[in-house]
């Protein structure tokens, strides 16, 4: 039996893969496991089948066997844990890379996503501006951090691993905010991690869904 994942029916991102099951079709690809998806629509995620699923109406989940997970951190994690491919066998090697899965849900990309709240939600305010430039300096002190710490290299400690995976994905969103362009480094970084097989696969598989009931 595959795993099961869920995804938004007709995501609002309009298939740029920005919504989070992303990163899980990406690990699964990674790993070379296939899986099905169920789509799910804005009121189905707020149902009581899917919140037994997960407690706060969202998407993605993972549903292998008799295991429910939700949180794409932790699902990704399980994952790497249970194939080879995403996380060195070596015991140190694998802790660090676990901790580069924390610094990219943890440490970059809570002020990538404040930026979404300030607009989305803020610009109607009087302060809008003045927040939006405050937050945008958040998120531009964590890229100047980054950027300077993997320097050269093609991934964050050695091989691409799970960590990499992550980071890729949450800078996804400030490539679309157009911000990474000013990191040459990370813009290069993040493009090593789109020319993955494994992410292209991953990609046009949301994409394909988008398309679908877009009746595009
Ligand atoms: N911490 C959780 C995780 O990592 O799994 C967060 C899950 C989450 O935010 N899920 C969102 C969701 O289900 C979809 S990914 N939202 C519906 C709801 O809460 O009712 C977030 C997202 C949505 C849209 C875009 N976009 O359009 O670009 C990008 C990301």
């Amino acid at each position: 039996m595959n795993p099961t994942i869920t995804a938004f029916e007709l995501s609002p991102d309009r298939g740029r893969g920005l919504a989070r099951d992303m990163r899980v079709r990406w690990a699964l690809e990674e790993t070379g496991r296939p899986y099905d998806v169920r789509l799910l629509s804005f009121s189905a995620m707020k149902e009581p089948a899917h919140r037994a699923r997960h407690p706060f109406g969202q998407i993605p989940t993972y549903e292998d066997g008799g295991l429910v997970l939700f949180e794409s951190g932790a699902i990704v994690l399980h994952i790497a844990q249970c194939h080879a491919g995403l996380l060195p066998g070596e015991a140190g090697a694998r802790a660090r890379a676990i901790s580069w899965m924390f610094a990219a849900l943890n440490t970059v990309e809570p002020p990538i996503l404040d930026l979404q709240t300030v607009m989305f939600l803020e610009r109607d305010k009087s302060w809008f501006e003045e927040r939006r430039a405050m937050v945008k300096d958040g998120i531009r002190r964590r890229l100047d951090e980054l950027s300077s710490y993997l320097g050269d290299a093609d991934w964050l400690d050695g091989a691409f691993s799970a960590g990499d995976l992550l980071m890729v994905s949450v800078l996804l969103r400030v490539k679309a905010a157009g911000i990474l362009d000013e990191y040459p480094t990370l813009a290069a970084y993040v493009a090593r991690g789109e020319a993955r097989p494994a992410y292209q696969r991953a990609f046009a598989a949301q994409l394909a869904v988008f398309t679908a009931a877009s009746g595009g």
